[in-house]
């Protein structure tokens, strides 16, 4: 495994998109956002307990947007470096886009993505993949070093921040088509957004498809997403033993 990554919790890896790919991005988050406008599906995603005037727009599963992103969360390039990070076998885990507008870009308060979805082994990277040239003016994400090796901490409140400030993080400002990867332990978070740039971002979770979640209290997954268990290297060896069987009803699709 990478040693500063094994060491410090994240790594930044350059032009692993390159211009064109990023455009392809870019474009498909425009047709999102086109295609939410004016119906209830718009709403602000900004974390609970920011400022309300702050905004962010954080759809998920994207690939089910659009095609575009099915191709991402498997481009050459990025999986070299998680199997590097992770293994052999390597699994989407969900994918979500962050658009920090200007001058009212939301930030995120410090924490780790574990509580979210915990799984047994933290197996689990973050994949944040730059498509603006992003910076401390326009809400760049910060990360605490070496703080994946605190393992799981007490957390507060809805959104499971923990005890620290944004300013205890090292600032990780990235050029388009930079990938910022990151364990689900590391603590981090970004800033608001007060530039007069738009900052967008796409994140893909990864995991080990070895890694077993752990249920919540009801013995329930709480963190279910479409395109969960999709594999971008390797195979899944478990397959057989842990499969998400879907029941949809209509009638919750329709009310969103
Ligand atoms: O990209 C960002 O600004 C922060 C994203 C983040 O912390 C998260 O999605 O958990």
């Amino acid at each position: 495994m990478n040693e500063f990554y094994e060491e410090n919790g994240y790594l930044l890896v350059r032009g692993v998109f390159d211009a064109g790919e990023v455009e392809e991005m870019r474009d498909a988050i425009a047709r999102i956002l086109e295609s939410v406008e004016g119906t209830a599906a718009d709403r602000n995603h900004r974390w609970s307990g920011v400022d309300e005037t702050l905004q962010l727009k954080g759809f998920h599963d994207l690939q089910y947007h659009d095609a575009v992103f099915t191709r991402m969360v498997a481009h050459p390039g990025l999986v070299a470096v998680l199997t590097d990070l992770i293994g052999p076998n390597v699994q989407l885990h969900h994918s979500k886009m962050l658009v920090k507008p200007p001058e009212q870009g939301a930030p995120f308060p410090m924490h780790q993505d574990q509580p979210y979805f915990p799984h047994e082994r933290h197996s689990l990277v973050a994949a944040s993949v730059h498509l603006d040239d992003t910076d401390e003016e326009n809400g760049c994400l910060h990360v605490i070093p070496g703080s994946h090796r605190l393992g799981p901490l007490e957390a507060t409140g809805d959104a499971h921040t923990v005890d620290y400030p944004l300013e205890s993080g090292v600032p990780c400002p990235a050029g388009v088509g930079d990938v910022l990867f990151f364990n689900y332990l590391t603590i981090h978070g970004s800033g608001t957004n007060r530039s007069t740039r738009t900052r967008r971002n796409v994140l893909f979770q990864y995991r080990d498809p070895a890694d077993v979640p752990v249920p919540n209290g009801d013995g329930v997954e709480d963190h279910v997403d479409w395109g969960m268990g999709l594999m971008v290297a390797g195979s899944n060896p478990g397959f057989w033993d842990w499969r998400p069987r879907f029941r949809i009803r209509q009638a919750e699709l329709i009310a969103g």
